[in-house]
């Protein structure tokens, strides 16, 4: 039988910490606050019992409890979970549908000290299997099959293929499995409050090429991620914030999000629909301030302020980020609610830039945003790792007290994915403005090579949405004989500006080449979609198109 300490030690076999002279000068500056990640909420239990923490506007609902009540709650959660036998230090998979029961689990599961995998639910077994073998996970929480997919076979699954998954929990009908486990917490000895310098969760990279990975985030740094963001945003205990994307995903998780909210004491309601024609009544019911969107959805809440009935205007702060917000969506975004766009810049990794609510609409309109903290080093580099001037496109390496040193378990990726001295490679194309303001411009890996030239998909990309008839556009690179790839432009068409006769290539490619775009550079083959495929979380996944269109 392992002891506690085991599992500790296991925890930290293949995790990379915060190390070297900035490790020592964040505790210098008095960066961190060495408390468990709920601190913050047990905070506010403390100051404000009475105020409301939670409402869950998801199937499982409409019920609200106080934080007082939530506090409890998840008190009596990680009492149920140390009775059914899970110890600190333990790693269990988590999946769950925006609802009280996921923010419940979650709760419950720092003060257990066990360590969660923030799974999204669109994942599914080739991912949910790669993640409980990378995390050495022995327990998968979950839920039924009320919403659209059944849980409870991905669990089957997921046992017969990994069968170090020794539990299994599931929250509403349990079928085969424990249902999630409750306890009385004065019946249960806790264990003691978790070392913050300890992950505290694994958040998942987006992974849109090869399989997702772990990133362990320390109770220290994600408490650091979740303050800053809510200073930037001016969060405070009169904000309600609406979960629109899936909560386990770092940005309505901790940018500021779920964990931000109730750092300042305000209101979470958790919705498991993101469209318009519910979220809008939920922003009138429960007056919500602030939410986070990724582009796609933005795009279509922008057009549902001309038909839905409901009364939004108590919304401030519209966070959009997860990919490039186009320049002029964010111009529609705010015409159509009123000034409150925010650009988010972020990565599971770490960094996080913001633009700020009080900055001039023009440059909100134009960036992504600059790093939440000064302790935040940027480097733009070239191809050979030289800094780049101000304005000249590069790619992003950061370094600093909130983003990872490695990824968990990951030695040869860490070889390619940190600099000897500790900075990130994001991958991410950018330049930067001399106030420190970021664009982002694409992806370092995002191109085609077509006939031996190498084509930047972003050029082609942001030269076809200046056509009025292109709503979305996607260029990837396919399989071709003569040219090695072909470049292949996958567009949605507009609804505002459709085109008066089908759209043709010949068409495309003059008024790119008008445009003064090279000739090598021009698609090959163009594909009027309706929809273009997206990732778990909602970003365009060129890699599912690409099989899509071959
Ligand atoms: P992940 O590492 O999976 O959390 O995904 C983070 C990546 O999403 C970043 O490295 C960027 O490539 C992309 N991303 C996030 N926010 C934006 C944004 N506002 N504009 C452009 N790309 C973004
Ligand atoms: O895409 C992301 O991962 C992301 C986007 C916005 C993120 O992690 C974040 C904000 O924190």
């Amino acid at each position: 039988m392992p002891t506690h300490l085991d599992d500790v030690t296991d925890l930290l076999d293949g995790f990379t910490p915060y190390a070297g002279a900035q490790a020592k000068r964040y505790r210098e500056a008095s960066l961190f606050r060495d408390l468990p990640l709920y601190a913050g909420l047990d905070l506010t239990a403390e100051r404000t019992p009475d105020a409301p923490a939670i409402t869950d506007a998801s199937i499982d609902g409409p019920r609200s409890l106080t934080y007082a009540e939530f506090r409890d709650a998840t008190l009596r959660r990680a009492a149920g979970f140390v009775e059914a036998g899970l110890r600190p230090g333990q790693r269990v998979v988590l999946q769950q549908n925006n609802s009280l029961q996921f923010a419940l689990n979650l709760v419950g599961l720092l003060r257990a000290g066990v360590v969660p995998v923030m799974t999204l639910p669109a994942h599914r077994i080739t991912e949910i299997a790669h993640l409980a073998v990378g995390s050495g996970a022995i327990a998968y929480i979950t839920e039924d099959g009320r919403r659209s997919y059944d849980f409870r076979e991905l669990a089957a699954e997921l046992q017969s293929r990994v069968p170090t998954v020794e539990r299994v929990f599931v929250s509403g009908d349990p079928g085969p499995y424990t249902p999630v486990p409750d306890a009385d917490p004065a019946s249960v000895t806790l264990p003691p409050a978790p070392d913050p310098e300890l992950p505290a969760l694994f958040l998942i990279s987006g992974g849109t090429t090869g399989l997702p990975k772990l990133i362990a985030r320390t109770h220290n740094d994600y408490d650091l991620n979740a303050r800053l963001s809510a200073q930037v945003a001016k969060l405070t205990a009169g904000d309600t914030y609406l979960v629109s994307l899936p909560a386990a995903h770092n940005f309505p998780l901790c940018c500021p999000g779920i964990l931000g909210t109730f750092s300042v004491g305000g209101h979470v309601v958790f919705t498991d629909n993101p469209s318009p024609d519910n979220t809008f009544g939920l922003i009138e019911r429960h007056h919500v301030t602030v939410t986070a969107l990724v582009p796609a959805l933005a795009q279509l809440w922008c057009a549902a302020t001309e038909w839905e009935p409901a009364d939004v205007s108590s919304l401030r702060l519209l966070q959009v980020g997860g990919a490039k917000l186009a320049q002029p969506d964010a111009v529609a975004l705010d015409e159509a609610l009123g000034d409150v766009v925010q650009q988010v810049f972020g990565m599971a990794e770490g960094l996080v830039c913001y633009t700020r609510p009080d900055e001039p609409r023009d440059l909100i309109h134009e960036v992504q945003g600059s790093p939440m903290s000064e302790f935040d080093e940027v480097r733009v580099v070239d191809e050979d790792g030289n800094d780049v001037p101000d304005g000249t496109e590069g790619e992003l390496l950061v370094r600093g007290p909130y983003t990872i040193r490695g990824y968990y378990r990951a030695d040869a990726h860490n070889e390619k994915s940190f600099t000897p001295d500790g900075f990130y490679r994001s991958g991410d194309k950018v330049t930067r403005l001399p106030s420190g303001h970021l664009a982002v411009t694409g992806r370092i890996k995002d191109t085609i090579v077509r006939a031996g030239e190498n084509v930047a998909a972003d050029d082609v990309e942001e030269n076809l949405l200046a056509h009025a008839s292109i709503r979305q556009v996607a260029v990837v690179g396919l399989p071709d004989e003569a040219l090695g790839e072909k470049i292949c432009a996958a567009v949605v068409l507009s609804h505002e500006h459709p085109p008066a006769t089908p759209l043709e290539l010949a068409e495309l490619r003059t008024f790119l080449r008008d445009r003064g775009l090279a000739a090598f550079k021009l698609p090959d083959d163009v594909r009027v979609v309706s929809t273009l495929p997206v990732t778990a979380v909602g970003k365009i996944d060129k890699k599912v198109l690409r099989e899509q269109l071959v």
